[in-house]
């Protein structure tokens, strides 16, 4: 299976600011441990990471031909984006939603996901871990269609 790992706004910065909410992992220490992690099921993981939200939808638009499935951290786009949520939509790939906070558990404009109607599922709290859970669930997921 061919995925992708999408990472929305600011989270290029993961490792650098605010340990305390997003934890002391990078982007590339995330990255270095779900190549790691999928190849012990034979698939395959590519990244891609943008801070503009037509970045996040021409990365789906892209992935939708050669792309079996999307694990995707939207940032602060989860919480505003409709074009992000038509373009799941339109592509049809199948989207884990996943946050490394509990966005419930924080300010209430996190507490809405203009996404969550049209993605398979959602992991959120687990910090750097939910990347290999919502790997995990995706590559489930797709065993069973
Ligand atoms: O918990 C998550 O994964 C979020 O998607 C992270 C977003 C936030 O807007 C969502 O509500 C929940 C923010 C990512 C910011 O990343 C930073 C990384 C390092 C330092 C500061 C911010």
């Amino acid at each position: 299976m061919k995925l992708l790992v999408l990472n929305g706004p600011n989270l290029n910065l993961l490792g650098e600011r605010e340990p305390g909410i997003y934890g002391a992992a990078s982007l590339a220490d995330i990255e270095a441990e779900c190549q790691a992690f999928v190849s012990t099921f034979g698939s395959s993981v590519r990244f891609e990471q943008s801070n503009h939200e037509g970045g996040l939808v021409d990365a789906l638009h892209g992935a939708r031909h050669d792309t079996d499935g999307v694990v995707l951290n939207a940032g602060a786009y989860t919480h505003t984006s409709i074009a992000l949520r038509d373009a799941i939509s339109a592509t049809r790939l199948p989207v884990i939603e996943l946050h490394l906070s509990n966005t419930h558990a924080r300010e209430e404009f996190r507490h809405t996901s203009m996404i969550a109607a049209v993605v398979v599922g959602i992991i959120q709290g687990f910090g750097a871990d939910g990347y290999p859970l919502a790997l995990r669930a995706l590559h489930q997921h797709l065993s069973k269609k």
